[in-house]
Protein backbone atom coordinates (compact mmCIF):
# COMPACT_ATOMS: atom_id res chain seq x y z
CA UNK A 1 0.00 0.00 0.00
CA UNK A 2 2.75 2.48 0.37
CA UNK A 3 3.92 2.25 -3.13
CA UNK A 4 -0.12 3.50 -3.62
CA UNK A 5 0.31 5.84 -1.31
CA UNK A 6 3.31 7.74 -2.74
CA UNK A 7 1.82 7.11 -7.04
CA UNK A 8 -0.90 8.94 -5.57
CA UNK A 9 0.48 12.09 -3.37
CA UNK A 10 2.73 12.20 -7.37
CA UNK A 11 -0.45 12.50 -9.48
CA UNK A 12 -2.30 14.46 -6.91
CA UNK A 13 1.05 17.02 -6.87
CA UNK A 14 0.33 17.29 -11.07
CA UNK A 15 -3.06 18.26 -11.05
CA UNK A 16 -2.46 20.56 -8.64
CA UNK A 17 -0.04 22.54 -10.22
CA UNK A 18 -1.96 22.39 -13.32
CA UNK A 19 -4.47 23.60 -11.28
CA UNK A 20 -2.73 27.22 -10.55
CA UNK A 21 -0.86 27.31 -13.57
CA UNK A 22 -3.84 27.54 -16.00
CA UNK A 23 -5.66 29.76 -13.58
CA UNK A 24 -2.75 32.19 -13.80
CA UNK A 25 -2.50 32.15 -17.50
CA UNK A 26 -6.45 32.23 -18.10
CA UNK A 27 -7.90 34.08 -14.95
CA UNK A 28 -10.42 31.48 -14.49
CA UNK A 29 -9.64 27.89 -13.12
CA UNK A 30 -10.04 24.62 -15.30
CA UNK A 31 -10.14 22.50 -12.10
CA UNK A 32 -12.88 23.18 -9.77
CA UNK A 33 -11.29 20.79 -6.87
CA UNK A 34 -9.93 16.95 -7.27
CA UNK A 35 -10.33 14.08 -5.23
CA UNK A 36 -8.40 10.81 -4.65
CA UNK A 37 -8.82 7.74 -3.24
CA UNK A 38 -7.18 4.58 -2.54
CA UNK A 39 -9.35 1.79 -3.07
CA UNK A 40 -9.89 0.32 0.38
CA UNK A 41 -9.00 -3.40 1.05
CA UNK A 42 -12.66 -5.03 0.88
CA UNK A 43 -13.52 -2.80 -2.70
CA UNK A 44 -10.37 -4.71 -4.24
CA UNK A 45 -11.14 -8.11 -3.14
CA UNK A 46 -15.32 -7.56 -4.46
CA UNK A 47 -13.63 -6.32 -7.67
CA UNK A 48 -11.11 -9.12 -8.06
CA UNK A 49 -14.19 -11.32 -6.99
CA UNK A 50 -16.61 -9.90 -9.77
CA UNK A 51 -14.19 -10.58 -12.69
CA UNK A 52 -12.79 -13.90 -11.22
CA UNK A 53 -9.32 -12.66 -10.41
CA UNK A 54 -7.26 -14.83 -8.36
CA UNK A 55 -6.95 -12.69 -4.65
CA UNK A 56 -3.10 -12.52 -4.85
CA UNK A 57 -1.05 -9.53 -4.99
CA UNK A 58 0.30 -10.72 -8.38
CA UNK A 59 -3.27 -9.79 -9.27
CA UNK A 60 -3.75 -7.04 -7.66
CA UNK A 61 -0.82 -5.31 -9.31
CA UNK A 62 -1.05 -6.74 -13.02
CA UNK A 63 -5.01 -6.99 -13.40
CA UNK A 64 -6.36 -3.92 -11.42
CA UNK A 65 -6.04 -0.38 -12.91
CA UNK A 66 -7.60 1.53 -10.15
CA UNK A 67 -6.27 1.19 -6.87
CA UNK A 68 -4.91 4.92 -7.12
CA UNK A 69 -7.85 6.70 -8.31
CA UNK A 70 -7.85 10.73 -8.93
CA UNK A 71 -11.10 12.57 -9.42
CA UNK A 72 -10.37 15.99 -11.66
CA UNK A 73 -13.65 17.70 -11.36
CA UNK A 74 -13.51 20.99 -14.01
CA UNK A 75 -16.41 23.77 -14.43
CA UNK A 76 -16.69 22.79 -17.87
CA UNK A 77 -17.89 20.13 -20.24
CA UNK A 78 -14.72 21.68 -22.53
CA UNK A 79 -12.19 21.87 -19.54
CA UNK A 80 -12.31 18.06 -20.18
CA UNK A 81 -10.58 18.18 -23.35
CA UNK A 82 -8.00 20.56 -21.84
CA UNK A 83 -7.41 18.27 -18.52
CA UNK A 84 -7.03 15.17 -21.33
CA UNK A 85 -4.57 17.14 -23.41
CA UNK A 86 -2.32 17.88 -20.29
CA UNK A 87 -2.04 14.18 -18.95
CA UNK A 88 -1.15 13.50 -23.00
CA UNK A 89 1.80 16.32 -22.79
CA UNK A 90 3.12 14.52 -19.33
CA UNK A 91 6.10 12.91 -20.21
CA UNK A 92 6.87 10.42 -17.40
CA UNK A 93 2.97 9.05 -17.70
CA UNK A 94 1.65 6.11 -20.12
CA UNK A 95 -1.67 6.16 -21.37
CA UNK A 96 -3.31 2.50 -21.29
CA UNK A 97 -6.25 2.99 -22.07
CA UNK A 98 -9.16 5.75 -22.28
CA UNK A 99 -12.88 5.37 -21.47
CA UNK A 100 -14.93 8.38 -22.98
CA UNK A 101 -18.49 7.74 -20.99
CA UNK A 102 -19.26 11.32 -21.83
CA UNK A 103 -19.35 10.82 -25.77
CA UNK A 104 -20.99 7.39 -24.80
CA UNK A 105 -22.96 7.39 -21.29
CA UNK A 106 -23.25 4.25 -20.00
CA UNK A 107 -26.86 2.74 -20.02
CA UNK A 108 -27.38 4.23 -16.48
CA UNK A 109 -26.70 7.91 -17.62
CA UNK A 110 -23.04 7.65 -16.31
CA UNK A 111 -21.44 10.27 -17.88
CA UNK A 112 -17.14 10.92 -17.30
CA UNK A 113 -14.22 10.42 -18.90
CA UNK A 114 -11.49 7.82 -17.58
CA UNK A 115 -7.52 7.71 -18.25
CA UNK A 116 -6.05 4.43 -17.62
CA UNK A 117 -2.12 5.43 -16.61
CA UNK A 118 1.01 3.80 -15.66
CA UNK A 119 3.76 6.20 -14.24
CA UNK A 120 7.08 6.00 -12.26
CA UNK A 121 7.83 6.23 -8.49
CA UNK A 122 10.97 6.35 -7.14
CA UNK A 123 11.25 4.62 -3.62
CA UNK A 124 14.33 4.11 -2.38
CA UNK A 125 16.31 5.16 -5.14
CA UNK A 126 14.09 2.35 -6.74
CA UNK A 127 12.39 2.46 -10.16
CA UNK A 128 8.90 1.27 -9.83
CA UNK A 129 5.59 1.66 -11.44
CA UNK A 130 1.82 2.14 -10.42
CA UNK A 131 -1.15 2.24 -12.47
CA UNK A 132 -4.14 4.49 -11.53
CA UNK A 133 -7.47 5.81 -12.71
CA UNK A 134 -7.95 9.13 -13.69
CA UNK A 135 -11.98 10.23 -13.93
CA UNK A 136 -12.08 13.69 -14.66
CA UNK A 137 -15.98 15.26 -14.99
CA UNK A 138 -17.62 18.14 -14.61
CA UNK A 139 -19.35 19.52 -11.43
CA UNK A 140 -23.14 18.69 -12.91
CA UNK A 141 -21.45 15.34 -13.87
CA UNK A 142 -20.02 14.76 -10.47
CA UNK A 143 -23.44 15.90 -8.75
CA UNK A 144 -25.01 12.62 -10.68
CA UNK A 145 -22.66 10.00 -10.02
CA UNK A 146 -22.45 10.97 -6.83
CA UNK A 147 -25.82 10.72 -5.52
CA UNK A 148 -26.31 7.76 -7.90
CA UNK A 149 -23.32 6.18 -6.65
CA UNK A 150 -24.84 6.18 -3.19
CA UNK A 151 -28.77 5.57 -4.82
CA UNK A 152 -28.24 2.72 -7.54
CA UNK A 153 -24.41 1.57 -8.61
CA UNK A 154 -23.69 0.38 -4.70
CA UNK A 155 -27.35 -1.03 -4.66
CA UNK A 156 -27.90 0.77 -1.21
CA UNK A 157 -31.95 0.20 -1.16
CA UNK A 158 -32.47 1.41 2.34
CA UNK A 159 -31.74 4.97 1.32
CA UNK A 160 -34.16 5.66 -1.41
CA UNK A 161 -37.79 5.88 -1.35
CA UNK A 162 -38.46 5.66 -4.89
CA UNK A 163 -40.12 2.46 -6.03
CA UNK A 164 -37.43 0.39 -7.75
CA UNK A 165 -38.55 0.04 -10.97
CA UNK A 166 -38.76 3.88 -11.02
CA UNK A 167 -35.44 4.56 -10.13
CA UNK A 168 -33.58 3.59 -12.99
CA UNK A 169 -35.65 5.21 -15.18
CA UNK A 170 -35.55 8.66 -13.18
CA UNK A 171 -31.64 9.06 -13.01
CA UNK A 172 -31.43 8.11 -16.11
CA UNK A 173 -33.88 11.24 -17.10
CA UNK A 174 -31.41 13.50 -14.26
CA UNK A 175 -28.40 12.76 -16.41
CA UNK A 176 -29.71 13.91 -19.78
CA UNK A 177 -31.56 17.51 -17.62
CA UNK A 178 -27.51 17.64 -16.42
CA UNK A 179 -26.48 16.92 -20.11
CA UNK A 180 -28.65 20.07 -21.35
CA UNK A 181 -27.57 22.37 -18.41
CA UNK A 182 -23.71 21.41 -19.06
CA UNK A 183 -24.23 22.44 -22.75
CA UNK A 184 -26.07 25.64 -22.02
CA UNK A 185 -23.27 26.88 -19.18
CA UNK A 186 -20.42 26.06 -21.41
CA UNK A 187 -22.11 28.35 -24.02
CA UNK A 188 -21.67 31.41 -21.42
CA UNK A 189 -17.61 31.13 -21.99
CA UNK A 190 -15.82 31.63 -24.88
P1 LIG B 1 -15.97 2.51 -7.00
O1 LIG B 1 -16.61 2.13 -5.75
O2 LIG B 1 -16.48 3.86 -7.47
O3 LIG B 1 -14.47 2.47 -6.97
P2 LIG B 1 -14.12 -2.90 -16.73
O4 LIG B 1 -13.01 -1.96 -17.15
O5 LIG B 1 -15.36 -2.74 -17.54
O6 LIG B 1 -13.63 -4.27 -16.58
P3 LIG B 1 -14.45 -1.25 -14.40
O7 LIG B 1 -13.05 -1.04 -13.90
O8 LIG B 1 -15.52 -1.39 -13.36
O9 LIG B 1 -14.56 -2.54 -15.27
O10 LIG B 1 -14.68 -0.03 -15.38
P4 LIG B 1 -15.79 1.08 -15.43
O11 LIG B 1 -17.11 0.51 -15.74
O12 LIG B 1 -15.22 2.09 -16.36
O13 LIG B 1 -15.88 1.67 -13.94
C1 LIG B 1 -14.81 2.32 -13.34
C2 LIG B 1 -15.34 3.24 -12.27
O14 LIG B 1 -16.21 4.22 -12.85
C3 LIG B 1 -16.17 2.59 -11.18
O15 LIG B 1 -15.33 2.05 -10.21
C4 LIG B 1 -17.00 3.77 -10.67
O16 LIG B 1 -16.22 4.61 -9.83
C5 LIG B 1 -17.26 4.54 -11.94
N1 LIG B 1 -18.54 4.10 -12.56
C6 LIG B 1 -18.70 3.27 -13.61
N2 LIG B 1 -19.99 3.12 -13.92
C7 LIG B 1 -20.69 3.89 -13.05
C8 LIG B 1 -22.09 4.17 -12.89
O17 LIG B 1 -22.97 3.67 -13.60
N3 LIG B 1 -22.42 5.03 -11.86
C9 LIG B 1 -21.47 5.61 -11.05
N4 LIG B 1 -21.91 6.46 -10.09
N5 LIG B 1 -20.15 5.35 -11.17
C10 LIG B 1 -19.76 4.51 -12.17
P5 LIG B 1 -15.78 0.81 -9.30
O18 LIG B 1 -14.54 0.12 -8.86
O19 LIG B 1 -16.80 -0.03 -10.00
O20 LIG B 1 -16.50 1.44 -8.05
Amino acid sequence: MYYYRRGLKELENKFKIIQIDYEYLNERPSIDHIKSRIKSPESIINKLKKHNMPLTYKSIEEDLNDVIGIRVIVPLKSDIETIYNYIKEMNDVEILKVKDYVSNPKPSGYRSFHVLIRFPIYVNRTLNYVKAEIQIRTLAMDFWASLEHIIQYKNNKKLCDIPNSNISTQLSECSKDIEKLDNKMTNFFL
